[in-house]
């Protein structure tokens, strides 16, 4: 036999068995080539240094780092996107990740006054306004509140702003690296103004940070007596600088800027503030000339990971894993369907690790890939029945001022040579 009809047969037996089982057999899929390296791979038949002498003992890193071959696995920015590095931001490597959780050092930072850097011990949060109690909270005192965990995504709203007016950044990172996905530990914000007593009227919230910025946003009581949380947690210990250490609000679902990092401030009002962050910024300009405001939820979303600009196809025609991440704020992710020829045919691919409402989901379709040109996409819904629209559709309603909430589908052509670009197709 050949080894094309090993392969071949290979991907026939695979193709019953999983039909049989739903199962691919990944390693028989393989056979060929891996059958190849059985009759002489020296890194197989030949001991290598590292399998002869001692590595470093347990003293030598008190605090993992990622293997030194996993150096270009970093957060990057777009130096043009901003005027200055200290009111910008930098976007997770999303294409070299997996599973639903983002690591700490890889979550994307959207800072608007730099990184403030705050001893817990000098840190307070005050409620104050229209409470019975105004309260000054120190970090130890909060953590006498009974405490919950939640993963939940964070988008920034400008999540794929660049590409309102077609296919512009070349790679995952840049157009859908404002999102990350961690465990937050915290306490949950209807705790804090039951301790204080929220007045009769008092119907919204202003939450303001502790950095250069003072970040401030406006957010309805109902919300913040809801799911959100006061968090001094991320992936189990302490939030890193750059994601508001020593704490930050989390408010699931809803648009990044809402979720004021160095939290030192609630202020319980009977109307939203008007600030910068909910006027001149954080609405999104109509084809009439009009604004809307408010716009908190983030939409349902998704977007292909791999293959995907960074992430070329290197091993040539055969199988090929194309996986993805997909969220809605409006809860959990209920389907996601992926087409290789550009939305003429769908397929639903297979949804794997956890689905919590908010939160990343993630999905895979494995394929035998023929070698020809694709036209990647994927469209997820939600358990609302929220379909992630085409940009087109997105265009035809919102026009093309907008910046936020993009939430439009998203194609990657991938060339015969396994090179990927962004694209659109209409
Ligand atoms: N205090 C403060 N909170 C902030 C910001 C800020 O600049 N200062 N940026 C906001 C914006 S626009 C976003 S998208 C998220 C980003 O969170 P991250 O840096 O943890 O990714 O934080 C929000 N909270
Ligand atoms: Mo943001």
């Amino acid at each position: 036999m050949t080894s094309t009809s090993i392969i071949d047969s290979a991907l026939q037996r695979s193709r019953r068995s999983f039909l049989k089982s739903g199962l691919a057999g990944g390693a028989a899929l393989m056979a060929g080539s891996a059958a190849a390296r059985a009759a002489g791979d020296p890194l197989i038949t030949e001991i290598q240094d590292w399998n002869r002498y001692p590595g470093d003992g347990v003293d030598a890193a008190p605090y993992g780092q990622p293997s030194q071959f996993e150096a270009e696995v970093v957060r990057r920015d777009v130096p043009w996107l901003t005027a200055d590095p200290i009111s910008s931001i930098n976007f997770t490597p999303l294409h070299e990740l997996d599973g639903i959780i983002t690591p700490n050092g890889l979550c994307f930072e959207r800072h608007h006054g730099g990184k403030a850097v705050i001893a817990p011990a000098d840190h307070r949060i005050i409620i104050n306004g229209m409470v019975d109690t105004p309260l000054v909270f120190t970090m130890e005192d909060l953590k006498r509140f009974p405490r919950e965990n939640r993963i939940y995504f964070l988008e920034c709203a400008a999540n794929s702003g660049m590409e309102w007016r077609g296919a512009q950044l070349n790679g995952c990172q840049f157009t859908h690296g404002m999102v990350h996905c961690v465990m937050y530990t915290g306490v949950p914000l209807r705790y804090l103004l039951a301790e204080a007593g929220v007045k009769p009227g008092g119907s919204w919230l202003l939450a303001e940070g502790a950095d250069a910025s003072a970040m401030t946003r406006s957010i309805p009581m109902d919300k913040a007596l809801d799911d959100c949380l006061v968090a001094f947690k991320m992936n189990g210990e302490a939030l890193r600088p750059e994601q508001g250490y020593p704490v930050r609000l989390v408010v699931p679902g809803w648009e990044g800027n809402m979720w004021v990092k160095w939290l030192r401030r609630l202020e319980v009002g009977d109307a939203p503030w008007a600030q910068r962050e909910e006027t001149s910024k954080y609405t999104d300009l109509m084809p009439d000339g009009k604004a809307r405001r408010h716009t908190f939820l983030m939409d349902v979303k998704s977007v292909i990971t791999s293959p995907s600009p960074q992430a070329p196809v290197t091993h040539g025609k055969g199988p090929l894993v194309i996986t993805g991440l997909a969220w809605s704020g409006g809860g959990r992710i209920s389907r996601v369907d992926v087409t290789i020829d550009g939305g003429r045919n769908w397929r639903t691919a297979r949804i794997d690790g956890p689905s919590l409402p908010k939160a990343l989901h993630r999905f895979y379709l494995e394929i035998d890939w023929d070698g020809s040109e694709m036209f990647l996409q994927s469209r997820a819904i939600d358990e609302d029945g929220y379909v992630q629209p085409t940009k087109d559709a997105l265009r035809a309603v919102r026009g093309v001022n907008s910046i936020y909430h993009n939430n439009g589908i998203q194609t990657w052509q991938v060339r015969t040579d396994g090179m990927v670009e962004n694209v659109e197709i209409s």
